[in-house]
């Protein structure tokens, strides 16, 4: 088939974007008579309801109605997995931003105002934040998982050299630009159309549908776009919805409610924080004979995707290395914060972030670098997953061409010459490969869908179960659209995202929107060509197959035909042939057996290798990152403007996460760092002063769109790198000091590393400063 689409296209929705005209949820028009909802949450993090108090609020100006859990008409619950989150709290409150009660009033301010004037009385039950201590109490969301291969226990034995630790990985705010809301609006016959921020329209509806008591065919949830998700709207946006929804039952009126960021922060779950303690064992080769891990994950009050999340830990808990004998073991632990829910990456992050620590351990203890470890355990083609899938492998080709292509060897020359040199100033570099699965692990999750039509004037219009939340999954729909038909670029229009349109569909998640959604929209085009070419060729008086569609132009055994695109298609409407066609797919070949925890459950795996240098100010404990290199496998990239923003971001907000983004609640479960003033996000100065992306040449076939691999979470995983690169440069600088796991890796917490009061040259060098001062 002729290509006639670019691979460097660029998004479809750049013009757009830069000019502020792309349409958002607080972009939509509003209806007359458009009321405001805010959400009165619960001030403690775990209680028992005594009394509410609505009477001052209800009195304010301007406020309408105010809804508590009594006013739902259907099952009170959210929860997706497990059915344990009450929309609004009835009898008990479980965190601190947990939603009790709803006021709708004519104005968002004078929502905002009576919000303030309502009372509760929670009588105090005990708080738990930290995950072991919820695991030692028995209090977990699931009962825990464990996947094994080998034998373990008789693998230590074989083992020259064993170490064993504990890490820390803290959660992270998605602050998606976007903030959650949802916009509801009242149809005829008592339906509801909810214009909502969502990763998962379908979730959106089935939810709304069960809390109003209604069927899912009578809401509509549509979205055109979102400001980012980055997994924060694939579960946690149904809430928002579904309040404006049962506002807009009982009132009859269009209900808005866009969070303001404070209540964002406050009321939404993140990342999950993990507790994990390791055990790795190495032969004199360097092989890693054996591993062991338990995970503890931080869940929060509610199920969420936590369990999903924690699989997919356990999928990744060898990252790209092959691992004979491993044994690893999760537990999702139930504490008082809000619930914890997909981030980019999904548990494979926290999961990865062990092995590495573990290797880092080990280096250390053995005195070498840990690539040394890392280079002599990847992943070949062949090899097996612990969760039974083998590998087809390019962690090795990622690794060699990472080392070839940005001369390791210089670059650790430069390093070690640089703290040789300087006694304030250190540099400090870390490999970091990674191996990621692509398929939702929930197999029947993995569904795309596409609804195409071809107009009677050539125009195409596209609708898919995909959500475009900046990732670009809809430039890509476009140029598959545009090859299939060798149809220019501006006759296709992809629409927004309505499950009236396309049913069923799973949220735009774990990277797979493209392929899946893709794949169905190339049958669909493929289905929609080939009746065209049964049309021409009895236009034509020639057999279809000598047909081809090129540019707009109609081709007979190569030749120019009489026909182009226009006509053809008005030839097919005459014949009263369909121009239209819903198509659906399914990636063949996954499956996994939770029984035995083995299977196949990825369509592929996306490697890569980064090779990341930082430099730290011994002084004042900031950092930089002076550079990622990295070669990364693209499969057949589609279009490497949209793969490198991926990339690019990804990288940048992985890096944010291991380095200066720190979740702090207190111990009442309260969240401290609540606003942008306590919380860092990386920002155009932190950002890498240099990212070299390049992509692996491979000619492999693979189950990716146009085998264009999946690229929205994997780069994520390349920001582990820079954790181990900043410990990297504090050994440098204070050689004997032993470093716990813990990230993020703060400015604070690497200041205290340089100077740990128990060694005794800090001891001299305190006392030193203390006499100065
Ligand atoms: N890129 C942007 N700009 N905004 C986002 O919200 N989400 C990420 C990633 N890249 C996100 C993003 C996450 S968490 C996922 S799962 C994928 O995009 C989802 O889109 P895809 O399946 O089309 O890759
Ligand atoms: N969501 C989900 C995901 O439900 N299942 C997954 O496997 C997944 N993976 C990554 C991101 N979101
Ligand atoms: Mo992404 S965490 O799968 O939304």
């Amino acid at each position: 088939m002729k290509i006639c689409v670019p691979t460097n296209m660029k998004n479809i929705d750049s013009y757009t974007h830069v000019r502020g005209e792309s349409v958002y949820l607080d972009d939509i028009p509003l209806l007359k008579g458009t009321l405001y909802a805010i959400a009165f949450d619960s001030p403690l993090a775990h209680g028992k309801i005594i009394s509410l108090d609505l009477s001052e609020a209800i009195a304010m100006p301007g406020v309408v109605r105010i809804f508590t859990a009594k006013d739902i008409p259907g099952e009170n619950q959210i929860g997706g997995i497990i059915p344990d989150e009450e929309l609004l709290a009835s009898t008990h409150v479980h965190f601190c931003g947990m939603p009790v009660a709803l006021v709708v009033a004519e104005s968002e301010e004078a929502g905002r105002l009576a919000v303030k004037k309502i009372n509760i009385n929670i009588e105090p039950l005990p708080v738990i934040t930290d995950p072991r201590e919820a695991q030692a109490k028995g209090e977990l969301i699931v009962a825990p998982r464990t996947f094994q291969m080998g034998d373990i226990a008789s693998a230590w034995a074989q083992c020259d050299q064993i170490f064993e630790g504990s890490t820390e990985t803290n959660g992270q705010e998605h602050l998606y630009i976007e903030t959650q809301g949802a916009y509801a609006i009242p149809m005829e016959n008592g339906a509801i159309r909810i214009y909502s921020s969502t990763q998962g329209p379908t979730a959106v509806q089935r939810t709304a549908a069960s809390v109003l008591h209604m069927s899912m065919h009578e809401i509509e949830v549509d979205t055109t776009r979102l400001g980012g998700g980055f997994g924060g709207k694939e579960d946690q946006a149904s809430a928002w919805a579904i309040l404006c929804a049962l506002a807009t039952y009982h009132l009859k009126k269009p209900v808005k409610y866009a969070l303001h960021r404070m209540e964002d922060m406050r009321m939404t779950g993140k990342r999950h924080p993990y507790s994990s303690d390791f055990k790795i064992g190495l032969d004199k080769n360097m092989k890693i004979l054996a591993y062991e891990a338990t995970f503890y994950q931080n869940a929060g009050a509610a199920a969420d995707l936590s369990p999903a999340v924690m699989e997919r830990t356990l999928f990744h808990c060898t990252n790209s290395y092959f691992v004979p004998n491993v044994k690893a073991t999760a537990y999702s632990c139930r504490t008082h914060l809000p619930p914890n829910t997909a981030f980019r990456g999904f548990g494979g992050p926290q999961g990865m972030f062990v092995i590495e620590a573990a290797i880092a351990k080990a280096a250390d203890a053995l005195g070498i670098p840990a690539s040394d470890i890392q280079s002599a355990n990847l992943l070949r083609t062949g090899d097996e997953f612990p969760y039974g899938q083998a590998a087809e492998s390019e962690a090795n080709e990622c690794w060699k061409k990472t080392e070839e292509l940005y001369n390791i060897n210089a670059l650790r020359r430069e390093v070690e010459d640089f703290n040789n040199k300087n006694k304030l100033h250190k540099k400090g570099l870390a490999l970091m490969p990674i191996c990621f699965g692509i398929s939702f692990t929930k197999t029947r999750m993995n569904q795309g869908r596409s609804l195409v039509h071809v107009y009677t004037d050539g125009s195409v219009s596209v609708s898919t179960g995909a959500v475009e939340m900046g990732q670009g999954v809809n430039t890509k729909i476009l140029q598959v659209v545009a090859r299939v038909f060798s149809l220019d670029p501006n006759r296709i229009k992809i629409h927004s995202t309505n499950t009236y349109r396309i049913a069923n569909t799973s949220p735009t998640a774990a990277s797979a929107a493209a392929d899946l959604n893709g794949k169905a929209t190339e049958i669909a085009c493929l289905e929609i060509l080939n009746r065209l070419k049964i049309v021409a060729g009895e236009e034509l008086n020639v057999p279809a197959d000598t047909i081809e569609i090129k540019e707009g132009k109609v081709y007979t055994n190569g030749q120019l035909s009489i026909l182009n695109w226009d006509d053809l298609v008005i030839r097919t409407f005459t014949r009263r042939v369909s121009l239209s066609e819903h198509a659906h797919y399914t990636p063949p070949g996954i499956h996994f057996d939770p029984a035995k925890e083995k299977g196949h459950p990825f369509a592929y795996h996306v490697y890569g290798t980064a090779i990341i240098t930082v430099t730290i100010d011994c002084l004042r404990g900031i950092y930089e990152v002076d550079s990622v290199k990295v070669v990364h496998d693209f499969g057949t990239s589609m279009n490497t403007i949209v793969d490198l923003g991926q990339c690019e971001g990804g990288i940048v907000q992985g890096i944010g996460w291991m380095t200066m983004e720190e979740i702090v609640y207190d111990k009442e479960g309260k969240l401290r760092s609540n606003a942008l003033s306590t919380y860092k996000v990386p920002d155009i100065y932190s950002v890498p002063k240099e990212i070299t992306i390049h992509a692996l040449d491979t000619k492999k076939d693979n189950l990716a769109v146009f085998r264009s691999k999946a690229v929205g979470e994997p780069p994520l995983m390349y920001g582990i790198g820079a954790y181990f690169a900043l410990r990297n440069a504090v050994k440098a600088f204070n050689p004997t000091v032993d470093l716990p796991f813990d990230a993020p890796m703060t400015p604070e917490k690497l200041l205290m590393s340089l100077y740990p009061p128990s060694t005794k040259r800090n001891k001299k060098e305190q006392g030193e400063f203390t006499q100065a001062q």
